[in-house]
């Protein structure tokens, strides 16, 4: 590869959280940056209010090729926005384009998509029509830019999922100069088949990808994806079980399996003890605000289990983890267990906003964690004054103490922060009911004092500067005592990687592409830290058996050692997941990617 190469990384979910594709890129942008540096960008959708986050643009263009092609969209009346990510551990340049263009810009591009590659979407919807949008609008950007660099110059475009990639087919067609590379997370009919049809992973190859495009209605969605894997320089994908859905849904074997990875290897030892101390304390303060309004939980006593990702209630084990839970409870109300678990989920769904009485009681919590700090800042020097003065080592009367105002002030804070009712299950106010409240609805998990197990449904995902926690996401991580992914359809499971990498024990399945890499790994054998719940061969009624008993016994671990040990993993298997390693994998596709664009080296 020249030292000049340029490379653009291209994906729905730059700036974008929505699941798996986020984490994997968030992930891997600080060795792409420290290895590819000036020449590295990223093109993802403008969606103002995630920009808002952690987006700060670049106000003046200046004359490169790159900032030339966007003036030139500009000038074409698109919304396009040149800046940086602003991620933790790096901030690599990203372009934004705002994917909802004009009409007439649309029904050309929906014309192209036809005339060029018999693709009819005329029956869309809005998604459909955004897709479609940035593709436009990333064509356009590239051509511009290659018009604009030196002949010898190369850049290879790099898609991530069907959603960012109408472009590429196009670009093919038009022989535009550059190599692509389309990595493809998961397949789209592989989510729709996987938690509808039985027996999904035994009958796989022997679907007919037409046939079942049509019945799911997402015929036009399916043929993208299949015309974007055809016309790719290099097809990748992240494990086994994709590459067998690549083959049967999109009829192209993939060139390389390059499964997800980590940017830096975690802690050992006492050091992620101490970090899972520390940030379980945000929790409890969090669980403290929500509940002591009503009544008390121990923190010594309380567990906190979690399960995050994408919204598909059944491909992510949602349903299952929700069973579990509910018989759980039984089991621990029967017991009269004095242990009680807290089950987080977070996910993304649309809502209004925060429900007001959460936002209040943090707000009262914390007057009330003010004033004992007054407290006890006045009460020390009058206590030590005290006991050093005449009236010797005697107790003193507290109350005396503490002065009528103090008192007054304590006395009102207490009174405000008592509620009438349960603590809140859904922590915003949703646009609409889902699987997840419906369930809790039924299955009466609604926070009742008697309940050993308490329910917190988070619908947004955990960023530090708008987190209800007071922490970001891996901190919160790391304070949890167990990770929950039994998944159904999981082609890798980056959720489930980042929870074990951070020393939080976890459950996954044997779909889950990580938590078969980790049964397989033969120094991984007997981790009791990574738990795999049976999917592939097992009913969702057995897998709900099976998580139960996991659940049960991981609180009786709990009951009987006041302890849950933190998850250590051995060196080698922490290397095969960094990303210093992973990114020669990638670097090796770039490479073929651009022989194979060459004209000469065409044929393949
Ligand atoms: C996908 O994201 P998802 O949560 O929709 O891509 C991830 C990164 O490759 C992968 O870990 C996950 O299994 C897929 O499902």
């Amino acid at each position: 590869m020249k030292a000049n190469t340029l490379l653009f990384e291209i994906a729905w979910e730059v700036c974008n959280q929505i699941g798996g594709i986020f984490t994997f890129i968030k992930s891997k942008v600080p060795t792409m940056t420290d290895t590819y540096g000036d020449n590295y960008f990223l093109i993802g959708p403008y969606i103002p209010e995630k920009a808002k986050l952690d987006f700060r643009p670049i106000r003046d263009l200046d004359n490169t090729p790159l900032s030339n092609a966007i003036q030139h969209i500009k000038m074409l009346g698109f919304e396009i926005h040149y800046g940086y990510w602003l991620l933790e551990e790096a901030h690599p340049k990203v372009i934004l384009i705002n994917p909802v263009i004009n009409m007439e810009a649309l029904h050309a591009a929906k014309a192209t998509l036809w005339q060029h590659h018999e693709i009819s979407a005329l029956e869309s919807n809005a998604l459909l029509d955004q897709v479609i949008g940035f593709g436009e609008v990333t064509r356009l950007l590239l051509t511009k830019l290659i018009e604009e660099i030196d002949i010898n110059q190369d850049v290879i475009a790099h898609y991530h999922e069907w959603m960012s990639a109408t472009s590429l087919p196009e670009l093919s067609w038009r022989q535009a100069r550059l190599a692509t590379v389309f990595t493809t997370h998961a397949t789209l009919l592989g989510r729709y088949l996987a938690s509808n049809e039985p027996d999904y992973f035994s009958k796989i190859s022997t679907f007919d990808w037409t046939q079942k495009a049509r019945e799911y209605g997402i015929e036009t969605q399916a043929k993208i994806e299949r015309n974007v894997a055809k016309h790719a320089n290099v097809l990748v994908t992240n494990s086994a079980l994709t590459a067998t859905e690549c083959e049967t849904f999109l009829g192209r074997r993939p060139d390389s399996i390059v499964h997800s990875g980590i940017h830096r290897k975690p802690g050992v030892g006492h050091e992620v003890f101490e970090k899972h101390l520390q940030n379980r304390e945000k929790i409890d303060a969090f669980i403290k605000a929500l509940f002591s309004p009503s009544y008390q939980l121990k923190s010594d006593k309380t567990l906190y289990f979690f399960t995050s990702g994408r919204y598909e209630f059944r491909n992510k084990g949602f349903d299952i983890t929700l069973q579990a839970i509910a018989r759980l409870n039984e089991v621990l109300v029967r017991r009269q267990s004095d242990i009680r678990v807290v089950l987080f989920i977070i996910t993304k769904k649309p809502f209004y906003n925060i429900k007001p009485d959460v936002l209040e009681a943090r707000q009262r919590f914390q007057e009330l964690q003010k004033i004992c700090k007054k407290i006890s800042a006045k009460l020390g020097p009058r206590m030590y004054a005290n006991v050093t003065g005449s009236a010797g080592h005697k107790l003193p009367d507290l109350n005396q103490l503490i002065d009528d105002e103090l008192q007054m002030t304590w006395r009102q804070a207490l009174a405000n922060f008592k509620r009438k009712g349960l603590p809140p299950v859904t922590t915003h106010h949703l646009l609409e009911q889902d699987d997840i409240t419906m369930f809790c609805d039924q299955a009466g998990l609604n926070n009742k004092e008697e309940d050993r197990v308490k329910v917190i449904y988070h619908p947004d995902f955990i960023e530090r500067a708008i987190s209800l926690f007071s922490m970001d996401y891996l901190e919160f991580v790391r304070g949890c005592h167990l990770g929950v992914f039994p998944s159904l359809y999981e082609p890798w499971g980056n959720a489930a990687m980042e929870t074990v990498l951070h020393g939080t024990p976890v459950v996954t399945s044997d779909i889950s592409g990580f938590g078969r890499f980790a049964s397989e790994t033969a120094d991984m054998d007997g981790n009791h830290q990574i738990k795999t719940i049976k999917r592939r061969e097992q009913s969702s009624e057995d897998a709900v058996i099976q998580l139960t008993e996991i659940f049960t016994q991981f609180v009786e671990e709990f009951e009987d050692q006041s302890y849950i040990p933190r998850a250590t993993l051995p060196k080698p298997f922490l290397d095969t997941l960094c990303w210093s390693e992973l990114q020669q994998r990638y670097h090796e596709n770039y490479r073929l990617a651009l022989l194979r664009s060459q004209p000469v080296a065409g044929l393949y």
